[in-house]
């Protein structure tokens, strides 16, 4: 995939509400005007990367892009589940990541369990990879400020 890394930002905004804090996987979702500005050649599917909220520390995190086929849903979403203990939601702040690879297509299950049970395989994977000496030097390289609009040509 030639676009990544690739970095994007936007606004938290409620997502479907189907209580994934609950199974312990809150993801916070992108606004439309940020899915519809996806390179076309990121497909649908679970990706790694990097992660921060309103500028601050920077974390680990896993992102489904799709329609979850899981539950069917007619809209496309870019959903964030990052891997860190915060103290409070972040509705309506700047959620700003860095995708850097491919994990999986998306899937549809036979249980919600399994679903919770394949997100966590995806986010052992993601812990395992970003450990890479190649992904933590992009860490701190992408969330340097004078870097972001040249890194999307805008
Ligand atoms: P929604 O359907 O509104 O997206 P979720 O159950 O997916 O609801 O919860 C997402 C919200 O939880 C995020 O918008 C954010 O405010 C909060 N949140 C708390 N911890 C995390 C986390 N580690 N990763 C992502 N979101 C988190
Ligand atoms: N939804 C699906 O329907 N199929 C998937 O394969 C899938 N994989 C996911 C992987 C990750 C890392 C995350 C964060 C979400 C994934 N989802 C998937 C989205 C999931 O259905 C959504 O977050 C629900 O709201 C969880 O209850
Ligand atoms: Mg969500």
């Amino acid at each position: 995939m030639k676009t990544l890394p690739f970095f994007c930002r936007g606004k938290v905004v409620r997502g479907f509400g189907r209580g994934s804090k609950e199974l312990g996987i809150p993801t916070a979702n992108f606004p439309d005007s940020v899915v519809e500005r996806l390179p076309a050649d990121i497909s649908t599917g679970i990706y790694f990367g990097w992660a921060s909220v309103g500028g601050g520390d920077i974390h680990k995190m896993v992102m489904s892009i799709g329609w979850n086929p899981y539950y069917k849903n007619t809209k496309k979403s870019m959903e964030a589940h990052i891997i860190h203990k915060f103290k409070e939601d972040f509705y309506g702040d700047v959620l700003s990541v860095v995708i850097l690879g491919y994990i999986r297509p998306e899937r549809s299950f036979n249980s919600l369990d399994s679903l919770v049970a394949a997100i966590h395989n995806d986010i052992e994977e993601a812990q395992r990879r970003l450990d890479s000496p190649e992904y933590r030097k992009l860490r701190d390289d992408f969330f340097t400020p004078t870097r972001d609009h040249i890194l999307n040509g805008h």
